[in-house]
């Protein structure tokens, strides 16, 4: 599954460092942000290691889509679906990419204003 040991993600995968996990199936995972920048913010990601949204949809484009598909099951689940929620995977440097493996953020639970105000 995922074998990069000294990525942090993948480390949380491996029960090595804690998280507060909001969904766990065979292939995808879902936990809280530590540093939440909305009420509700959850990252979601593919228990396999890839560094990028773009790397992991190219690879396996279903997984990509199982990715995506959670993020709307878990706001619907929580409860914030139906007043909307944004889905962002930041990609590499100038993206604000800050963990080298692929996560979709869900941010939700306020108005979150245009994207890049
Ligand atoms: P980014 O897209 O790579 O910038 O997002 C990484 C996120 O991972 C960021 O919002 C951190 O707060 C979050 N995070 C986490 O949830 N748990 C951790 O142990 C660490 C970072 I380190």
């Amino acid at each position: 599954m995922c074998v990069m040991t000294d990525c942090l993600f993948c480390r949380i995968v491996a029960g090595e460092i804690p998280a507060t996990v909001v969904s766990d199936s065979d292939d995808v995972m879902a936990f809280r942000d530590i540093n939440p920048k909305a009420p509700e913010h959850i990252l979601v990601i593919p228990k396999a290691h890839f560094d990028t949204a773009a790397a992991m949809a190219t690879v396996d484009p279903l997984l990509a889509g199982k990715v995506v598909a959670e993020a709307g099951a878990i706001a619907e689940k929580l409860g914030f679906a139906a007043d909307g929620y944004r889905l962002m995977f930041n990609t590499g440097a100038n993206g604000g990419q800050e963990v080298l493996h692929a996560h979709l953020h869900i941010l939700g639970g306020r108005p979150l204003g245009p994207m890049l105000a």
